[in-house]
């Protein structure tokens, strides 16, 4: 690892308050999503990709594709976390009416976001696409999408899966962040995408299964890819809320934001030392 262990989990600690934070400011935005990418996103970020936020544009970057757009909240904050931008801007603007800061990732106006997403089933495509770009242009920037179990049942994920395969796209890595709940309750009775593994076996991808709040192992997963002319996904299994004990016990309540009661705003002090109120 470059970074201590114990500095990228105070950041996951740092991104949980500023996450909380933001939303209960704006009133609006998605919690329980954003909460389960956080080691995701720090790994990515802080560990892994190849980037230079002092120049959000460097055409060597490593691209990084939000799929699960609904969840800016990890992602900001992980970009202003990451040095992309003041923290301080988020915290106050995070969905306000004249903010760049809008609901959905913004690729035009919030330096570091490489694509604009939001609508669900997307982001693999667009990463393939720029996969193919950084070996056409003899470049060697990798492409990550993360995408939401819930997502996985959008059609356009299985069409790029095949497509990935056949062009031999071994740059292109997708993490999917587990955590079993979509807007309207639990995946499985939803619709089952289950056998997630072996779907994406037949489909020709390298497949790995991590725990997806040890960044540790996230980190060792990531960087022992090799290239063997196939796109990796790697399935993190994650818990909706993380970090915040009433969420956990209660996904399908913190999809999004609604408003903390006294009780839950003492847990929020205690669990997170942040202060809603
Ligand atoms: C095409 C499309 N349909 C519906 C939505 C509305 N929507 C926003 S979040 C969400 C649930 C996504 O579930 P999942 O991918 O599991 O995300 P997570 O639980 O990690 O937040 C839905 C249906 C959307 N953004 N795009």
């Amino acid at each position: 690892m470059k970074s201590d262990l114990n500095l990228l989990e105070n950041k996951c600690k740092q991104i949980r308050r500023d996450i909380v934070l933001m939303i209960n400011n704006a009133q609006c935005g998605h919690l329980g999503g954003s909460l389960s990418s956080v080691e995701i996103l720090v790994s990515l970020y802080f560990e892994i990709m190849n980037i230079k936020p002092s120049n959000p544009n460097w055409r060597g970057r490593d691209r990084f594709i939000n799929s699960k757009g609904h969840a800016t909240a990890v992602y900001y904050a992980t970009l202003a976390n990451r040095g992309y931008f003041e923290i301080n801007n988020l915290l106050d603007s995070f969905i306000n009416i004249n903010s760049h800061f809008e609901e959905h990732g913004d690729s035009r106006n919030v330096p570091g976001v490489d694509i604009s997403t939001g609508s669900l089933g997307q982001g693999l495509s667009i990463g393939l696409g720029m996969a193919i770009a950084s070996k056409l242009q003899k470049n060697s920037f990798k492409v990550y999408v993360l995408i939401g179990d819930g997502e996985c049942q959008e059609g356009q994920i299985w069409e790029a899966a095949m497509f990935a395969s056949n062009y031999k796209l071994d740059n292109l890595i997708a993490i999917i962040d587990k955590n079993r709940y979509q807007v309207s309750g639990s995946t499985e009775n939803v619709l089952s995408i289950e056998p997630l593994v072996g779907k994406w076996l037949s489909f020709n991808w390298e497949v790995f299964e991590v725990d997806g709040h040890n960044i540790e192992k996230i980190v060792n997963c990531l960087k022992d890819l090799k290239s063997d002319k196939k796109p990796k996904v790697l399935i993190a299994k994650t818990i909706k809320g993380k970090g915040i004990s009433f969420m956990e016990r209660n996904p399908s309540e913190w999809h999004s934001y609604r408003s903390f009661t006294e009780r839950e705003i003492k847990i929020l002090k205690s669990e997170l030392m942040v202060k809603c109120d």
